[in-house]
């Protein structure tokens, strides 16, 4: 058999769906093999959008979502998805393309050392060199990309080896349990938490998958126990728990911190300090790491117990095991709560325009659905989001809070929608993030999915903007022109909007998140109240009492 149509058997055998990418010649045996598979081919129009919808696949099925470039510069672009995919425990496998490796007539032409490149943001990069490993590498870089802490993998298949002839050879697939955790450790965990008075609960990405929701929504149920979350543990739990006692969007000084200070036991189930800090640990304060792989220490994370397995399963070991205790007291942890709930009402119903992003949250909220999917870009609304967006499911607000990049929110929302074909889907970007992969709104509307792009346009990087103003610097260097995007969204084939009110927002998003076709919202924004609350306010507040 043809080496590329094994390579493609080979992925077909994975359960594949999809290849994301951009074709180079150094590829084009493997894009004939293609030609009759059912996997289909997705082609994007920058290789960043082909890894971060790859990454995204990953990240909502489980499974490694598959993308593809050719040699050096095709390749190179795959470096920040594949760091994306990696920090945020994404399966993902990349293939690129390289020149051929036993005769070639190019000299060192467009050749990078791509599997050296990709070796510190991967857990796996090989070359292919002979025809017959195809099935055996293919088969171990999904197994690698899936293994816990999932990430992101890449193969290399030259040019003459995909032309070769190779022995014809799949592996079956065989089924992988995770280790439970062991048993003294759980015990040891309950012992823990029945001895503590203000045992408080955090949620991590972690444990941002369906079986960690049931077990955890049970433990809280039947413990009581109050819990917070990472910016990429939101929706674990249903939000609207009267337990939830908000998101960690910053890592310290907001007034959820008063709560989490005060608790003598944090539990962390899926938190890992890859995503940032949601609160520092301090002297005294006992901490409980429940997760797939032990505890990475660092100066802000040093956990006294490890209780290392699958989540799930731990969660309903704890759970069975438990008995409520009668001197736990949460009284302080429900005030926190009414106090949190209160600071993120003002200025929700503000009506301002341009618009403040608390108010783009709250309408958002009452406009979406419980199932619909947000996507986040990277820039200061994504504060906002995690602090004041409650969600009621898992993976219904995508964001990036590992390696935290610009340019993935259009790539991410089109991948979740056409996961999710019957949920509303919106991509919430900066003015900047945007412009990073805006040329992927000409393969949403190719794809045909129907779906909305907000842009939040302060026609500056307002992230950079208030870390600026806080850092007590003046203003310079950050403010840019935008182009027309209403106009930029028509040539694209997709409907622009440019609302001129608040009350105008809600009904042009109302509008378009319940028609069809690609929706693009140029909304102006007003950023000028961010330093206020986020940096003055919360450092001279003072935790009730
Ligand atoms: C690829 C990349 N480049 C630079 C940064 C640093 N950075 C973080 S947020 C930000 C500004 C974002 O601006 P914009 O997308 O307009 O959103 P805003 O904060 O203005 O809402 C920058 C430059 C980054 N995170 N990722």
């Amino acid at each position: 058999m043809k080496a590329s149509d094994l390579f493609v058997k080979a992925l077909e055998n994975e359960g594949v769906e999809y290849i994301f990418g951009i074709p180079g010649e150094e590829n084009l045996d493997l894009l004939d093999s293609l030609k009759n598979s059912p996997i289909k081919l997705i082609l994007t129009r920058h290789e960043q959008g082909a890894g971060f919808m790859a990454a995204t696949y990953g990240r909502l099925t489980g499974k490694p979502g598959v993308c593809l470039s050719t040699l050096g510069p095709g390749a190179t672009n795959f470096v920040t998805p594949a760091a994306y995919a990696q920090l945020g425990g994404m399966p993902m496998l990349m293939i690129t393309g390289q020149k051929p490796i036993k005769e070639s007539k190019q000299g060192q032409f467009q050749i990078v050392d791509i599997v050296n490149m990709m070796r510190p943001i991967t857990k796996f990069t090989k070359q292919v060199v002979h025809g017959n490993t195809i099935a055996a590498t293919v088969r171990e870089a999904f197994r690698v990309a899936m293994e816990e802490r999932p990430g992101a993998v890449h193969i290399e298949l030259p040019e003459d080896i995909a032309a070769e002839e190779s022995d014809e050879y799949v592996y079956q697939i065989a089924e992988v349990r995770r280790p439970d955790a062991d048993g003294k450790a759980i015990s040891r965990a309950v012992e823990k938490i029945e001895a503590a008075k203000m045992p408080l609960l955090l949620i991590g990405a972690g444990a941002n998958r369906k079986r960690a929701s049931v077990a955890l929504t049970e433990f809280v149920d039947k413990t009581g126990i109050p819990f917070f979350n990472t910016q990429m543990g939101k929706g674990v739990i249903d939000e609207r728990h009267e337990g939830y006692l908000g998101t960690a969007a910053l890592s310290a000084a907001d007034y959820l911190h008063c709560a989490v200070e005060r608790a003598d036991l944090i539990i962390n189930v899926g938190h890992d300090v890859i995503e940032k800090p949601p609160f520092f640990m301090k002297k005294g304060q006992e901490v409980i790491h429940i997760n797939f792989s032990d505890a990475q220490i660092d100066s802000v994370y040093y956990p006294q117990l490890d209780v290392v397995g699958d989540v799930a399963t731990t969660i309903q070991h704890l759970t069975e095991t438990i008995s409520p205790q009668s001197h736990w007291d949460f009284d302080y942890f429900h005030r926190v709560r009414k106090e949190v709930v209160t600071r993120i009402a003002t200025y929700s119903h503000d009506e301002r325009f341009p618009v403040l992003p608390q108010s783009v949250v709250a309408l958002m909220r009452e406009e979406l659905d419980t199932d619909s999917i947000v996507a986040l870009d990277n820039g200061v609304y994504k504060i906002w989001f995690a602090r004041n967006y409650p969600c009621y499911d898992n993976n219904t607000l995508l964001l990036d809070n590992a390696l935290a990049t610009m340019g993935a929110g259009l790539p991410s929302a089109m991948m979740a929608k056409m996961i999710n074909p019957e949920s509303k889907v919106v991509a919430v970007c900066g003015d900047g993030g945007f412009m990073m992969n805006s040329q992927e709104l000409e393969t949403a509307v190719r794809l045909g999915l129907d779906m909305v792009v907000v842009i939040l346009n302060d026609s500056a990087y307002g992230m950079i903007k208030w870390k600026q103003e806080g850092m007590g610097f003046n203003n310079f260097g950050l403010d840019y022109k935008n182009p027309d995007f209403v106009k930029y969204a028509e040539s694209y084939g997709a409907i622009g909007h440019r609302p001129g009110s608040y009350e105008e927002f809600r009904k042009v998003f109302n509008a378009a998140t319940n028609s069809k076709g690609v929706h693009l919202i140029d909304l102006a924004v007003d950023y000028s109240l961010n330093h206020e609350i986020l940096n003055v306010r919360l450092q001279q507040k003072h935790c009730i009492v």
